[in-house]
């Protein structure tokens, strides 16, 4: 890696769009909030938390990320994860992100749905007045959970939408992907495509083709969250290339998953060179291994992706966000700049 294309990816303004703010929650904060709520922790140290971060697929991961998550429970909880989000994807030249949120995995522990979107908010909103950081938030239901459970989920957040409506902008779906089919959401995408919300889906991350045109045919999906299994689909590669569908693909997040079980493996710059939108994003930093640059410079060095593409990547990011043409302008304006140096 020369240090040139480091300097480069580092200076590209960059968007996120598929971040999941509980997998944002690095160890040492797990501890600090462990401490601070009286929870105890299947671990003695930080070292030996990172130490478990082996994994073998989705699911192996999900179980330490449910876990982890248990330590967050007041709304200055919530607050610190998104503010030491916030800080190190500035320091990764992220100047827009789209969070996802996981309510289930709180609510069913008693955390309220008002602390849950009080502690992401306040943060987000501070972070926008303070640094402009630009931000949306994205409720994902649990997919392992039933479709009753996402629509009860969405009844309890709804009382919140107005108070939240400047962050609030659209609903996800995430978790152990394989045996919960798109399919099952149907109905509560469809109420939630009715409110007037954005709608993502993850799709095609370690579940087949077919979920990925269920969720674009039956959830109506305006971004499919991973989607790196479409290449085995050569018709569905049509599809997505034709719409310009955008993917948000996590190089990181699939290695430690073992959906590659190597970086030059990855058909990022293959799914790219098809003429699909790609981004890059980071899913779980703290649990695979790198924030946005992390994921940008892998991928470059594994990829030997040219500075053309990395600008085509952040680009992409930009033009798949849930913002209107004058808010995006100005960053790809500034992304034109960086790539003319
Ligand atoms: C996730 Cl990588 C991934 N896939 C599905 N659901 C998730 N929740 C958090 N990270
Ligand atoms: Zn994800």
């Amino acid at each position: 890696m020369t240090h040139s294309l480091h300097d480069f990816i580092r200076r590209l303004p960059k968007a996120e769009l598929h971040l999941h703010i509980e997998g944002s929650l690095e160890p040492e904060m797990m501890f600090a909030l462990a401490q601070r709520n009286g929870v105890s922790l299947p671990y003695a140290s930080v070292g030996e938390v990172r130490a478990a971060y082996n994994f073998t697929d989705l699911q192996s991961f999900l179980d330490l990320y449910y876990a982890g998550a248990a330590v967050l429970q007041t709304e200055q909880d919530f607050h610190d994860l998104t503010m030491a989000y916030v800080r190190r994807a500035l320091a990764d030249n992220v100047r827009h992100a789209e969070l996802f949120f996981d309510p289930q995995t709180h609510t069913v522990r008693g955390v309220p749905m008002a602390t849950v979107f009080a502690g992401i908010a306040g943060a987000l909103r501070q972070a926008r007045a303070e640094q402009g950081f630009s931000s949306r938030m994205i409720l994902c239901f649990l997919r392992h959970l039933s479709e009753d459970d996402a629509f009860a989920t969405l009844e309890a957040a709804l009382p919140l939408r107005a108070e939240y409506a400047d962050l609030w902008i659209g609903v996800g779906l995430d978790s152990g992907e394989v045996g919960n089919p798109p399919e099952k959401f149907a109905r509560v995408f469809a109420r939630a495509r009715e409110l007037g919300f954005r709608v993502v889906a993850h799709a095609g991350e370690e579940g087949p083709p077919a979920y990925v045109h269920g969720a674009l045919d039956v959830l109506q999906v305006e971004r499919i969250d991973h989607g790196v299994r479409s290449e085995e689909d050569p018709a569905l590669m049509q599809r997505l290339a034709q719409s310009g569908m955008p993917l948000t693909v996590c190089p990181l997040s699939n290695l430690k998953l073992c959906v590659v079980k190597d970086l030059r493996e990855h058909n990022l710059a293959r799914l790219l060179r098809a003429g699909l939108c790609v981004t890059i994003n980071s899913d779980d930093p703290a649990y695979f291994g790198g924030y946005m640059n992390a994921n940008f410079l892998a991928t470059a060095d594994a990829l030997e992706l040219s500075r053309e593409e990395l600008v085509e990547l952040a680009r992409n990011g930009f033009t798949a966000a849930f913002l209107t043409e004058e808010e995006r302008r100005p960053w790809l304006d500034e992304l034109q700049a960086v790539a003319a140096e």
